[in-house]
């Protein structure tokens, strides 16, 4: 094998040394993350017969020291669950998917039909009055948590403040 051959591998195995080497040293003063966000008040509204989608709420309560992001939602029996967020574009009001949800350190995010909601997609039967749903909401670097969902056809009281 000639001269050439060798240093092309030398500097080869100096790159992936390179790569592999461990990041900085972190700082002392790193942020340890705490506390956790925490779902109150979860349900589904229905209506009429033969819905396509239903809109849900929930209340998310941070005491985390850093922001939690809601990435996806899962349910059975539902063809997808959206995050979904109310905005006003040129005086029409529309309902714009997000791939998330960010709830920002010690604060509270209350779901309504006027800002951010969940939205079930596709039922896969007709849903009543005190029914339950169970979903499953996955927050990013979080253990997924399972919450169950009351349908109902009138948001309960008090009906949360945003
Ligand atoms: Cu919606």
């Amino acid at each position: 094998m000639s001269t050439r051959f060798y240093s092309v591998c030398i500097a080869l195995l100096m790159t992936v040394t390179a790569q592999a080497a461990p990041e900085a040293v972190q700082e002392s003063t790193e942020l340890v993350p705490s506390g956790s966000v925490s779902v109150e008040q979860p349900w589904i509204r229905v209506g009429g017969e033969d819905e396509v989608m239903l809109p849900a709420y929930v209340i998310l309560k941070s005491d985390a020291n850093t922001p939690w992001s809601l990435d996806k939602v899962t349910a059975r029996g539902f063809s997808m669950v959206m995050i979904h967020r109310v905005v006003l574009q040129d005086g029409v009001t529309r309902m714009l998917m997000q791939d998330s949800l960010t709830i920002p350190p010690g604060e509270t995010i209350v779901m309504n039909d006027k800002g951010y909601h969940l939205m079930f997609m596709g039922p896969r039967k007709q849903y009543k009055d005190g029914d339950k749903i169970s979903a499953v909401l996955y927050f990013r670097d979080q253990k997924p948590l399972k919450v169950i969902f009351t349908v109902s056809k009138n948001a309960p009281t008090p009906e949360p403040k945003k």
